[in-house]
């Protein structure tokens, strides 16, 4: 009879890929580090040191279990598996308080498997010599536990440790106590995913009528089904009429001979612990090369940055620089005047640069505003609501964090955009062409000018004059000043457009600078931070579907 679960016995599952199921696993802890659950995560690292420590000691031993309550007879059918008396069965309750290991070897020559038994730390240890009846059980080592139920708790302690290291379960139930909810929620339930190495044996069969074992057999049928455990079916046995006792005994030897139960269940701890870290993980992430800077970051940032304060700076420097270049000479030194407004903020001037050893960049803009840092930390939250979407909580934690940097940090790293932006303050080739034109006319002008004077002072003298040269009806002194002056007047009036334009496109350049400084400030600090944990998001998330067997 294959006791268990349909047609599953057959099928070696876990077995090489186990290897590459556990570096799965590793890596799920490694790189979902603490966003995982600690509960979960140290469950995983456990299951990672049993399985290195189990298949190291693999061999071609398999390890079962009698496990149950106290009294449901599982020194007595050990005793009846083995053959003889090498359990204690008791009347005082409970009986057994150290584990009893059986192993049945047909080489007479051959050591006990101390090493595994060793990792087992079982101490009181029976060698069976699997021969005639006993030759189906070779290479088994079956463990008679302690009770689970036990007033002892050292029993309770001892009986759990083993059942976390073994291959093969056998719950060993009794009509009065198969339906204690302690046993299901605190052991059966949380072997769902067992199946195939779980035996649930309902002995003391002969303490029931027929119909009885019929009836509570498929109760404990259901009850087993609302545990998870899908694939198994209830063996009923009896120590007294030995009833159940081959099939039993059959059944393990069925896993001996499958050679495979330690590796199914392993394979079925590394789902166990797949499922309770899916809780941890879910099942997606938005692809990280969607998460951008969008507009309401973009615009946040900039009004942080105190942009719209240096690219009107920017146009009043260019204007006042312009018209201190190519205005006309004789009205320039109102310029002094004017304030540099570049130089107030201490921007986009060699005074205003952070030297390179400087860690702070050091502008005089004001500080951003408390309404323009509420606009940012809207947008650097939206962000992060964005880019966490469809995340457990741990996860979306880790995204938001890494959407919104410490404040200050942030708007060091806005204050060093501007700062150190190069503003190109350079003076134009054509203001120089212009600027020399102006001084020319402004020389023609004064010519004039002390011409004039000097003839007026010989005329005051009354020297006679040197013959003044004219120009057609004009004396060229009278054609130098006026000439000079309106021309150079002129010019300047005319440029005066000229400068509004060179003005705006050294704005518009500056904007695009400032932005593309934004931008790389954005992507460092705020883009890349979130990606990276969309990234590791998406690795952990692969790696743990990886870790699953797929069946
Ligand atoms: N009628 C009947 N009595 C049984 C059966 N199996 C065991 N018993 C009796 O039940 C009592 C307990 O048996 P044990 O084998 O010591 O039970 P245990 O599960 O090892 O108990 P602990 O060691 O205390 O956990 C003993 O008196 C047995 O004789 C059975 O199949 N039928
Ligand atoms: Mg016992």
């Amino acid at each position: 009879m294959n006791i268990f679960g349909r047609g599953r016995s057959g099928k070696r599952r876990g077995g090489p890929d186990l290897a590459a199921r556990v570096t799965a696993l590793q890596q799920v802890l490694q790189v979902g580090g603490p966003r995982l659950g600690e509960v979960s995560a140290r469950r995983a690292d456990e299951l990672i040191g049993k399985l290195s420590q189990r298949l190291t000691l693999a061999g071609d031993n398999t390890v079962a279990a009698l496990a149950g309550a106290t009294g449901s007879g599982k020194s007595s059918l050990f005793n009846a598996i083995c053959g003889s008396a090498v359990s204690q069965v008791g009347v005082r309750r409970p009986t057994t308080s150290t584990a009893t290991a059986a192993i049945w070897e047909a080489d007479p020559e051959a050591a006990e498997p101390s090493a595994l038994l060793n990792w087992l730390a079982v101490p009181r240890r029976q060698l069976i010599a699997a021969t005639g009846q006993q030759a189906s059980l070779d290479k088994l080592v079956l463990l008679d536990l302690p009770d689970h139920d036990s007033t002892e708790t050292a029993h309770r302690a001892e009986s759990d440790r083993l059942i976390e290291l073994v291959d093969v379960f056998v719950w060993v139930t009794d009509p009065q106590k198969y339906a204690d909810a302690a046993l299901h929620r605190r052991y059966l339930s949380r072997l769902a995913g067992h199946d195939a190495v779980t035996i649930v044996v309902l002995n003391q069969a002969d303490r029931l009528t027929p119909e009885q074992l019929r009836a509570a057999a498929a109760d404990l049928t259901r009850l087993l089904r609302a545990d998870g455990l899908d694939a198994v079916q209830v063996l009923p046995t009896s120590v007294v009429t030995g009833q159940g006792i081959e099939t039993l005994r059959g059944a393990l030897a069925q896993a001996v001979g499958r050679r495979s139960a330690a590796a199914e269940r392993l394979s079925a701890d590394l789902d166990a612990v797949a499922v309770e870290l899916s809780a941890d993980i879910g099942t997606g992430e938005i692809d990280p090369a969607t998460v951008h800077r969008d507009g309401g970051l973009a615009a946040a940032m900039a009004a942080a940055a105190g942009v719209p304060t240096v690219l009107a700076a920017v146009e009043a420097g260019y204007r006042r620089d312009a018209s201190g270049a190519v205005g006309w000479p004789f009205t320039r030194w109102l310029r002094r005047f004017r304030p540099d407004p570049l130089r107030r903020l201490r921007i986009g001037r060699a005074g205003g640069r952070a030297d390179a050893a400087d860690t702070v960049a050091r502008t005089s803009l004001p500080p951003p505003t408390p309404a323009a840092l509420t606009q940012l930390d809207l947008a650097t939250r939206r962000l992060g609501d964005a880019a966490s979407a469809g995340l457990p909580p741990r996860w979306a934690a880790a995204v938001e964090d890494a959407a919104r940097p410490p404040q200050v940090d942030l708007a060091d790293g806005l204050d060093r955009v501007v700062g150190e932006a190069d503003l190109g303050m350079r003076k134009p080739a054509w203001w120089r062409v212009i600027g020399a034109i102006q001084w020319l006319l402004a020389a023609a002008a004064t010519a004039g000018l002390v011409w004039l004077l000097v003839l007026a002072v010989l005329g005051w003298l009354h020297v006679p004059p040197p013959n003044t040269p004219y120009l057609g009806p004009l004396p060229w002194p009278t054609l130098l000043l006026l000439g000079g002056a309106v021309v150079g007047l002129a010019l300047a009036l005319l440029l005066r457009p000229a400068i509004a334009v060179g003005a705006r496109r050294r704005r518009d350049r500056v904007a695009a600078l400032l932005d593309r400084g934004l931008a790389s400030l954005a992507e460092q600090r705020i883009l890349q931070p979130v990606q990276r944990v969309l990234a590791e998001h998406r690795e952990t998330r692969r790696a743990l579907e990886a870790v699953r067997s797929g069946r």
